[in-house]
């Protein structure tokens, strides 16, 4: 089979939810992948940063195809030898005091709205049913209907009505507009260090401090969501620790296994994840051996091999050499540790056709809105790679 025979086979039975450039993939190695022509691509979008450890970690596999064989699900109604494990050797290294283990982003996002929501009523004091959370412009969250409905993105929204109520939008990067929003009702506010999908928006100096400030003085749970900017990313373990602060809920998923497995966590001081009871929340196969023995490999070859260093090392240099190429169609560069993102004039024509001549070039990148092209390889990825990718994304951006 050739590639357009698996896309055939896509395009007839598969939901088009999807508008993914026509490249097959069958096989990845660290940063490299491969498609089914045999041709050879520098992934630059590392899985939406779930394989910050690069494609089938050699460790990781071990790892997962062992515990496969001896034991992968038992489901919460029994223990697992696993669980402890993973649970002490993510709070130490997250400094957490608990954690509540799920699958996706997504139902990290939605555990850690209903603890907020508890806590607002069991400790707070809100008024049962009137709980406010605030959340920002141009956030990206998730899929569910609770997480598209305080989107503000209307294509996330459109068809999906109703949805949850007490949710309140801020601008991003906002701190007095923020204040301005809360209200003796106001629970949580739920930001991520730095907007992925919303464009690589990096807030202003000091917003996560001032944010920490504003929570504690009116007391409200302050919830950074990780999944995207945590786990090396930025060049830090947590995007937090650049402004050193400390939220009281941290929500991580993707790399969390390395691109092996589905799992997430609730990172928590006890207080706000201590609202739980038995029975008040759970999840088939949330926190199984399986998924926790990847993380647990996934956590250690993250630390281990340094990738948290090399992304914090290599970001800047990369940044530094996409600003140099004196292309027309940019009009910035930004981007923290290996999140980077180079916006386009409007005039470029949208930043799909670069990610589609990035393609052709041996470079599989994804644009995010029109006009924004990221960059977020695998934080294995040494300077040689960046040198070799830099000559084809100069290319590409030279051409008209
Ligand atoms: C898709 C983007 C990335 C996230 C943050 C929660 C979740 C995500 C900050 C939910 C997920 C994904 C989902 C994926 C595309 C992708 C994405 F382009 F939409 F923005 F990464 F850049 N919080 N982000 O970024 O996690 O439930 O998906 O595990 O196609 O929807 P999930």
């Amino acid at each position: 089979m050739k590639t357009h025979d698996f896309i055939a086979l896509e395009e007839e039975y598969g939901a088009k939810n999807y508008h993914p450039l026509d490249v097959v993939l069958t096989k990845g190695q660290g940063i490299w992948v491969w498609d089914v022509e045999g041709n050879k691509y520098l992934d630059c979008l590392a899985s939406y940063s779930a394989v910050n450890q690069g494609h089938c970690h050699p460790k990781i596999v071990a790892a997962m195809v062992e515990q496969a064989q001896k034991l992968s699900l038992v489901s919460r109604a029994f223990r697992n030898d696993q669980l402890g494990l993973f649970y002490k050797e993510i709070c130490e290294l997250t400094n957490s005091h608990m954690v509540l283990p799920m699958n996706s982003g997504a139902e990290a996002v939605e555990s850690c709205i209903k603890a907020v929501r508890k806590w607002g009523y069991q400790v707070k004091g809100v008024p049962e049913g009137q709980a406010e959370i605030i959340v920002c412009d141009n956030n990206f969250h998730g899929r569910t209907i609770t997480i598209v409905g305080f989107s503000t993105e209307e294509q996330y929204r459109d068809g999906y009505a109703p949805f949850t109520p007490g949710f309140i939008t801020v601008p991003f990067g906002d701190t007095e507009a923020l204040e301005r929003a809360i209200t003796p009702n106001t629970v949580a506010f739920l930001v991520e260090p730095i907007q992925g999908e919303g464009g690589i928006i990096i807030p202003p100096q000091g917003y996560l401090q001032q944010v920490r400030e504003i929570c504690d003085r009116n007391r409200i749970v302050f919830i950074t969501d990780e999944i995207q900017t945590g786990l090396g990313r930025t060049g830090k373990l947590l995007a937090e620790e650049h402004e050193g602060v400390v939220a009281d809920l941290t929500l991580v998923g993707k790399a969390l296994s390395g691109g092996l497995y589905p799992i997430s966590a609730v990172l928590s001081n006890k207080e706000v994840l201590g609202v739980f009871q038995p029975g008040d929340h759970g999840s088939t196969y949330g926190g199984n051996p399986l998924a926790c023995a990847v993380a647990r490999a996934a956590l250690k070859v993250l630390v281990e091999e340094k990738m948290v260093e090399n992304a914090a090392a290599l970001g800047p240099y990369f940044m530094e050499r996409l600003r140099e190429i004196n292309s027309p169609h940019v009009k910035e560069v930004r981007g923290k540790g290996l999140m980077i993102g180079v916006e386009l004039h409007k005039e470029a024509g949208g930043a799909r056709r670069f990610c589609v001549r990035l393609k052709e070039k041996g470079l599989l990148c994804k644009e995010t809105h029109e006009n924004v092209i990221r960059f977020a390889p695998p934080l294995v990825i040494a300077k040689e790679d960046i040198d070799w990718a830099l000559v084809r994304i100069a290319d590409v951006l030279m051409a008209p």
